[in-house]
């Protein structure tokens, strides 16, 4: 187990619960969670292929101070150090991703060796720390080539996801058992295709709902390929759900919210869980319906082994005929991480609740809940998150709540292992355990990670009682 510092261990005293220890079940897994982009840098090292999000980030204006993930946490070099930092923290349970790019670097054809190795390696690295993986295939970093060809509103975009996803099932699944598909749908298609605030850009609805429906499509036609190669991995999906919440209960907000919802929530929920879009969904959207081909909802709502649920905010929806889609979202109030997202655990609660509740008994991993905040290093050389610890406590006693209340709930990913490249946000934006001086390359764990680092060792301990 790490040290923790002398100034830290006052406060940590104070900080320290028994959150874990008396609400978890023994094999509840808690770990931390990465992406390939945001920390491994290297883009044109080991026969990596251009990304949108390469492209993206290069485009003057796109990403705030014109920052990159070209060096990010220089993870591709340094996984290994990584990997024991997160070993002396007690982390057992790592979610991260492979990049599309690195793997295939032209979205199609056999794998590239030098890629293929590199997973390896961190895979094996993993597992000889006693760390288990949950790896992601798809976290946004799409071949550029694949994006000249029409990107995610070409339907052939899925089927080479089809290609992409057996031929990984193939070289790695005798090291990892467990695999999301796809990461955030909404994001990759309602941000990067409709609203341009993702790569690669573009502010096109129609070809945002393109996108959606195929990336929906991609997953089921992975599941799929996944399964026969390696019958025995686990697989799911991973989406971001949104608390959505009236501004009031005028039945024009109430309405609003219930676009809202459908626009962001059901938009992905509905065809994965039950096979079909909501005809809300189909209000907000109504080109999805032209993308829909004969068969498409069976592949999409195939049988998955558990479901990826992020979730980081509330959005309260006012009815407003003025605006083009009729309505207007803003975040909920108090608005206390950096990036202005509120700080309401009982938003976890409530949409796994509701989750639960109208979709799916399966099991439950969040894959992804955390905050970004102005962390900096103090004269002492510490990073004394005192609003993260705040923060992942109540979001704990939340999901501990939902466990409770008969949600099927088995694992929580904290995001993030380390303070990353945030997409368009670039290095401005820290939600990691581990802070990052890009600079010099040097990690410090931050009050956070001694926190969690001492509450995972007590759960832990729980199972050998
Ligand atoms: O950093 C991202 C991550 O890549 C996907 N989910 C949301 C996080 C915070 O914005």
């Amino acid at each position: 187990m790490i040290d923790t510092p002398e100034p830290l261990v006052d406060r940590l005293d104070a900080e320290a619960s028994c959150t874990l220890l008396s609400t978890f079940p023994p094999e509840f897994r808690f770990g931390t969670a990465t992406a390939a982009y945001q920390i491994e840098g290297a883009v044109k090292e080991g026969g990596r292929g251009e990304s949108i999000w390469d492209r993206y980030a290069h485009t003057p204006g796109l990403i705030f101070h014109g920052d990159t993930g070209d060096i990010a946490c220089d993870h591709y070099h340094r996984w290994e150090a990584d990997f024991d930092l997160m070993a002396e923290l007690g982390i057992k349970h790592y979610r991260f991703s492979l990049s599309w790019a690195r793997l295939q670097p032209s979205g199609r054809g056999p794998l590239n060796p030098v890629a293929v190795e590199f997973y390896r390696a961190q895979l094996q690295g993993l597992l000889d720390r006693g760390i288990a993986p949950l790896v992601t295939l798809y976290h946004w970093d799409l071949p550029q080539v694949l994006e000249d060809e029409g990107g995610w509103p070409n339907r052939n975009t899925a089927y080479l996801f089809e290609q992409y996803a057996r031929l990984a099932a193939e070289a790695f699944a005798d090291l990892a058992h467990e695999w999301v598909t796809i990461n955030e749908p909404w994001c990759i298609s309602i941000l990067g295709y409709g609203k341009g605030e993702h790569a690669p850009g573009r502010h096109c609805m129609a070809d945002a709902a393109a996108a959606a429906h195929h990336v929906c499509l991609a997953h089921g036609l992975a599941v799929a390929a996944m399964r026969q190669v390696a019958p025995h991995i686990r697989l799911g999906v991973t989406n971001v759900i949104t608390d959505v919440v009236p501004a009031s209960n005028d039945p024009a907000d109430i309405a609003a919210a219930g676009r809202l919802d459908a626009s962001s929530n059901k938009l992905f929920l509905d065809p994965f869980y039950t096979g079909a879009y909501g005809d809300d969904v189909l209000a907000v959207y109504p080109e999805l319906s032209q993308h829909i081909q004969p068969g498409d909802l069976d592949i999409i709502a195939c049988d998955t082994d558990f479901v990826g649920i992020n979730h980081y905010h509330r959005m309260i929806a006012s009815n407003d005929p003025s605006n083009p889609k009729g309505w207007i979202e803003r975040h909920a109030e108090p608005a206390t991480t950096s990036f202005g997202w509120s700080v309401l655990p009982e938003s976890l609660e409530a949409i796994l609740g509701r989750v639960s509740r109208e979709y799916t008994t399966l099991p439950i991993f969040i894959t992804e809940s955390g905050a970004s905040y102005h962390d900096y290093v103090d004269p002492d050389g510490m990073v004394v998150d005192t609003e993260r610890v705040a923060y992942l406590r109540g979001y704990f006693d939340a999901a501990a709540r939902a466990l409770a209340s008969g949600v099927n709930l088995q694992g929580y990913y904290v995001w993030s292992t380390f303070d990353n490249e945030e997409w368009a946000m670039g290095y401005e934006k820290r939600f990691g355990l581990i802070y990052v001086d890009y600079r010099t390359q040097t990690r410090i764990p931050k009050l956070s990670a001694h926190w969690f680092s001492r509450e995972i060792a007590a759960h832990a301990d729980l199972s050998t009682k």
